[in-house]
């Protein structure tokens, strides 16, 4: 009998995944969860046919082209992609899938969190309490903003967009979008689409991200756009750390030109973050929890396991991305 396929997995991954993983393949598993360096991961991929692996691998250029040939391919563990240079992989003949669909609900539950968060001085009122610092209630005492009937703006309608646009509805928001291409009717559920960024922007009490990192959103939330949001407006960013620039988004933090802000995601992530974010009272953070529940990640797990079955099995992965 054929010996079955070899998975290098890179990370520890929840109980059921593994479990089925182990039943399926041969695994090169990861029990204490070490984060390997680029040496590491390509020494591990010498004898497996495919990795499995998360968005803390950087499999970028440089690494792709030192991967073994016996590497056919590299299933994420995640729905984002940007730390993989699939033209890379592409060169080198590797198929590389995601995990997308399966993590919608659970990141739009994220962005809710964060948006009220944000709002309602959740930083503020939560640190008070731990810190044995609430002594007094009083009808001025630490108001925040309601977002019942507010605007919602949302940059990048794809699939968590879409869900996050529901769920948002569920305070009465008006929802407002700019993404590539305008939705079906049936998908825009009544948003309003604008076609610019500039005119999405000028309508968006809170903006929500929710576009992938790739060049053309580097940044994209600089100065000159955070001008354009109404005063008072609040920024949420569940998407990726780099849509956001720090310098810009901390100034208006500091001057009252933004509300709040409420983020799950960072540049430098984890530990090299902007360290405004560690002090600002007006800020809500999260420690990338986007697609962390017991449900999602074991989806996540599965998803990434039936696309390395399609692969296996000769067929067409569902999820393919290069
Ligand atoms: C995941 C994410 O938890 O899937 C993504 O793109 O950002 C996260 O929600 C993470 O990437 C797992 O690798």
């Amino acid at each position: 009998m054929r010996n079955k396929p070899s998975i290098f997995v890179t990370r520890k991954l929840p109980e059921a995944v593994e479990t089925r993983l182990a039943g399926d393949y041969q695994c090169d598993f990861n029990p204490d969860d070490r984060l390997y360096t680029g040496d590491e991961l390509v020494q591990r991929a010498d004898k497996c046919d495919a990795i499995l692996c998360c968005h803390t691998e950087k499999f970028n250029k440089e690494i792709i082209s030192r991967l073994p040939k016996n590497v056919r391919a590299i299933a994420n563990f995640s729905v984002g992609i940007d730390h993989c240079d699939l033209q890379a992989a592409i060169a080198k003949g590797i198929v590389v899938t995601n995990t997308p669909d399966v993590l919608s609900d659970a990141t739009a539950e994220i962005a809710m969190l964060c948006m009220l968060g944000a709002a309602r001085r959740g930083n503020e009122g939560f640190s008070m309490v731990r810190a044995d610092r609430w002594h007094d209630w009083s009808p001025t005492f630490m108001l925040g903003k309601q977002i019942t009937g507010k605007r919602f703006g949302i940059i990048g309608m794809g699939r968590v967009g879409q869900v996050t646009a529901k769920r948002a509805r569920g305070f009465d928001m008006q929802i407002h979008y700019h993404n590539r291409s305008r939705l079906d009717p049936e998908m825009e559920q009544g948003a309003t689409y604008h076609q610019q960024l500039d005119s999405l922007l000028a309508v968006s009490d809170v903006l929500s991200l929710h576009c992938p990192n790739n060049p053309d959103s580097v940044g994209l939330l600089n100065a000159d756009r955070i001008a354009k949001l109404p005063d008072g407006a609040i920024v949420v960013n569940t998407a990726r750390g780099t849509v956001v620039d720090d310098d810009a988004l901390v100034a208006a933090l500091k001057s009252g030109k933004l509300w709040a802000a409420g983020i799950d995601v960072f540049n430098g992530e984890p530990s090299e973050i902007h360290p405004a974010y560690r002090e600002l009272g007006n800020v809500f953070v999260l420690p990338h929890l986007g697609s962390a529940t017991v449900e999602t990640r074991d989806a996540m797990g599965f998803r990434a396991l039936d696309n390395l079955d399609a692969i296996f099995a000769g067929r067409e992965p569902l999820d393919r991305v290069a």
